[in-house]
């Protein structure tokens, strides 16, 4: 197994098959990914992160094969991340059929990459940002995440997704509790699909109703686009809004967004590194036993276990 400066390095000249190998290396936590990571890291931030949200069933994969095409026919380089348990590419309803998906994927300037979620019962996982990152190292112009939307994922998925569409089918009714629940609130666009069937204008009027309740706190207001992913139709308009929405932020709009998604990165990765670090440390003075003992035997509770753990930690740190 090549060592990681290899892999990013390979990652970050496009290669298909170090692109895939530091993926692996993501999903399974390796201390090598730890070191890919921090070496794609300055190259990372140049792509246009998509996240497509919705029910199964709503047609996800279905326009994201369209939009694939459609971008790869621009000359656009794409990035296709699913976090779709429930219909995985290789199960078929991706693509639509084998002969297309091949077609596809022999295609150097597409990576499609499914990601397993049951780790991770927060939805979006780690991997699935750092794969994002990896494509981005790679040079994909564009990276489209595909997330079933439903609990915690679609909330999520703003962390990775500038961009997020929102998708819905007409006769939404019994999703709008989940709508009224947050997806509102993190659409960016919406796209009513499935615009062949009855009553996609009424859906339409249901969603700009919405949207009007909603405290527009942006600048941005959500457009919505009717389309028909089994035909294409509503393709082009779709990434047009996609391209304006990209335009918008890219005067700084959203910057105060950026910023808190970092910030929050960071305070996640220094908790991360600290629990790491006073774990380690006192599994190997045999104060971990020790509080666990106390804990189980109720002398003391979870959070003045931790408070004792770090005054030991720091006392022993000025020791040295
Ligand atoms: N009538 C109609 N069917 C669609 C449309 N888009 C997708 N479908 C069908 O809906 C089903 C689910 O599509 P899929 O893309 O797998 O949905 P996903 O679970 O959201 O990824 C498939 O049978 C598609 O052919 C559409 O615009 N109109
Ligand atoms: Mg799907």
């Amino acid at each position: 197994m090549a060592d990681a400066p290899q892999i990013a390095s390979l990652i970050l000249r496009g290669n298909p098959r170090a692109i895939a190998k530091g993926i692996t290396h993501v999903e399974d936590g390796t201390s090598e990914a730890e070191k890919i990571m921090a070496l794609l890291y300055p190259h990372t931030g140049k792509a246009h992160v998509i996240g497509i949200t919705g029910s199964g069933g709503v047609g996800k994969s279905t326009l994201i094969e369209k939009l694939v095409k459609e971008l790869r026919s621009q000359g656009k380089t794409v990035g296709v991340v699913a976090v779709d348990p429930t219909s995985p590419f290789s199960g078929g309803a991706f693509l639509g059929d084998r002969i297309r998906m091949q077609e596809l994927t022999v295609d150097e300037g597409v990576f499609i990459r499914s990601m397993a979620t049951r780790n991770n019962p927060g939805g979006l996982s780690l991997a699935t940002r750092d794969t994002v990152r990896i494509l981005d190292a790679s040079g994909k112009d564009i990276i489209i995440i595909e997330t079933v939307g439903a609990g915690q994922a679609e909330v999520d998925i703003i962390k990775v997704a500038p961009t997020v569409v929102v998708m819905l089918a007409p006769g939404f009714g019994d999703e709008i509790q989940a709508i009224k629940a947050g997806i509102m609130e993190i659409g960016d666009i919406f796209a009513i699909n499935k615009a062949d069937r009855e009553n996609a204008d009424k859906a339409v009027i249901d969603i700009q109703a919405m949207l009007q309740l909603g405290n527009q706190k942006s600048k941005w207001i959500p457009p919505i686009v009717k389309t028909i992913a089994t035909t294409g139709e509503g393709i082009i308009e779709l990434l047009e809004k996609i391209r304006e929405h990209k335009e918008y932020l890219s005067k700084g709009e959203d910057s105060l967004r950026q910023r808190r998604i970092v910030r929050e990165e960071l305070e996640e990765a220094l908790k991360k590194k600290t629990a790491d670090y006073i774990l380690d440390t006192l599994q190997k003075q045999g104060e971990l036993d020790r509080l666990i003992s106390k804990l189980l035997s109720r002398e003391i509770d979870p959070l003045s276990a931790a408070e004792e753990a770090l005054t030991k930690i720091l006392t022993w740190s000025k020791g040295r």
